[in-house]
């Protein structure tokens, strides 16, 4: 059976952010092309058959990324984004969190399923300047792209946007017996989407580019590289593509229309793969592809877009020629069940702007929005309550689990939506319904992805608990945070500018 070919973004085009007013499209730098930096694999401290100890230090640099003067950066273990992590299936893992910064920080697993909040690394887990805190779990999921960032509320968007982003890599045996392309930097590529505006000698300046719905910049960064060229030296290669943009949406096509195959999605491998020519992903999201240059002639270059504005060039060299055709059946995922009696929890999203909210109210970190027993399955029905023609699409995220997507507005779901998933981008007026089961205990946040509107208050938190095993969270409280932060940035409390502390001060609300 020959399996169609996608050729739409399937998402409403009206809600595209290039409606807005604010909406910075991208341009194609005129710096000259780099070779796109892969981040390193991070070498652990010690590792045994059962257990990997790492380091992860956040850390203030200084990175080249346009002819002239570096441009001022944080990373994990290096100055921008971060050295790579491996976390087997299985395995055990003991991490020290460094904070090597001026200022508070958070580490947050996204996607990765461990107890909350501590483990988790949300807003309830600072670790301070000169501190090093640390945590220990086991890796019980399958295979994964997933992702390291910041998350001390209500100043997510601004760490992430100095560069606190870094890549985390699930394995696992099954995986590994598919034919995917896995040789690190060679054929298996991390491909982190963002974008940045570059200031007088070549700085960001986060407050300068300010917008209450997200951040923008103009120039494309890839792996922290401005106008990237990939040497491809096989003939196909998996492209692990995290959307790490605090705003943008990446519409995304190669040249000429090549075809390529999404084989994950952001909690693992799919169950089948999809074949596209154009793919959309929202704040957040993570897709692994397959691209097949067996078309492609040594010599040439593919290039990959978002829009019109070319953001990789891939230059074919010559390749052994190989003869793969993928399963049409990847993998088999567990299908939680469900009876007439289970639960339809409903969550709304809900505003723009300095408006926006999660079920009518904003984020406060004391207050427990919700509860879910461990274990149990319920829907939660997520809508976008922006207007049709002028909304965003609201990237909805939750911590401390990996859900399935039932449908959209009681129709089916995406092709590509058919695995596991963290992350799902919700049209305006849309409804889509998830099924949702959390494994472990803890206090964990759910919220919109345009990190703006996270620190803005579109969020909320659920604890999901164990009546066998009661536990109580210390959680952290806006004031001991600010507080943190003004000593820190050598301010009185009341000049203390945070992302989202404008949003909270329009509404007339206190964080
Ligand atoms: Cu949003």
């Amino acid at each position: 059976m020959t399996k169609p070919t996608y050729t739409d973004y399937f998402f409403d085009e009206p809600a595209y952010n290039t409606h807005d007013g604010g909406y910075v499209p991208l341009e194609e730098s005129d710096a000259p092309q780099m070779a796109l930096r892969i981040p390193p694999l991070l070498k652990p401290d010690k590792e045994t058959a059962t257990d990997t100890y790492y380091t992860v230090d956040a850390q203030e640099g200084e990175t080249q990324l346009l002819p002239g003067k570096k441009t001022k950066t944080w990373g994990y273990n290096t100055t921008l984004l971060g050295q790579t992590l491996i976390f087997p299936k299985g395995k055990t893992m003991h991490i020290d969190l460094k904070n090597s910064l001026k200022e508070l920080t958070t580490f947050h697993w996204h996607g990765l399923n461990v107890p909350g909040p501590y483990e988790d690394g949300g807003c309830h887990a600072p670790v301070y300047p000169g501190e090093t805190k640390h945590i220990d779990f086991k890796v019980d999921q399958p295979a994964a792209t997933l992702w390291l960032h910041a998350h001390p509320c209500p100043s997510t968007a601004e760490q992430v946007w100095h560069g606190l982003a870094g890549m985390v890599l699930v394995t696992d045996d099954q995986e590994a017996k598919l034919p995917f392309p896995r040789n690190y930097g060679v054929d298996d590529v991390p491909l982190v989407l963002q974008d940045r505006r570059f200031h007088e000698d070549n700085q960001w300046d986060y407050n300068k580019d300010y917008d209450p719905d997200g951040v923008q910049g103009p120039t494309p960064m890839i792996n922290g590289t401005i106008n990237p060229y990939f040497d491809v030296t096989t003939q196909r290669i998996r492209l692990r593509i995290l959307n790490g943009a605090n705003r943008r949406e990446w519409r995304l096509h190669f040249s000429n229309d090549l075809p390529f195959t999404q084989v994950a999605s952001d909690g693992g491998v799919m169950p089948e793969p999809v074949n596209f020519t154009h793919l959309m992903l929202t704040c957040a999201e993570r897709a692994e592809i397959i691209v097949d240059f067996g078309s492609v002639k040594p010599g040439e270059t593919v290039t990959l877009y978002s829009d019109d504005t070319p953001i990789v060039r891939f230059r074919i060299h010559e390749y052994e020629h190989e003869d793969v055709t993928l399963p049409d059946h990847l993998v088999d995922i567990p299908d939680p069940e469900v009876t007439a009696d289970t639960p339809v929890r409903k969550v709304v999203m809900d505003g723009m702007d300095e408006y926006v909210m999660m079920d009518g109210k904003k984020f406060n970190m004391q207050r427990i929005d919700a509860r879910q027993k461990v274990g149990n399955v319920e829907y939660w029905d997520i809508t976008n309550n922006n207007d049709k023609d002028s909304g965003m699409v609201h990237p909805y995220h939750m911590h401390g689990t990996q859900f399935l997507v039932v449908s959209r507005n009681g129709k089916a779901s995406y092709p590509n939506e058919h695995g596991y998933k963290d992350t799902v981008g919700v049209n305006p007026g849309e409804t889509v319904r998830l099924k949702v089961r959390f494994d472990k205990p803890g206090v964990f946040m759910y919220h919109c992805h345009i990190i703006e509107h996270e620190d803005g208050g579109m969020m909320a938190q659920i604890e999901a608990y164990d009546p066998e095993h009661p536990k109580t969270y210390k959680l952290m409280d806006m004031d001991t945070l600010m507080n943190a932060f003004a000593k820190e940035r050598g301010v009185d409390v009341k000049d203390l500018h945070l992302a989202g502390m404008r949003s909270y001060a329009k509404m007339g609300m206190k964080m």
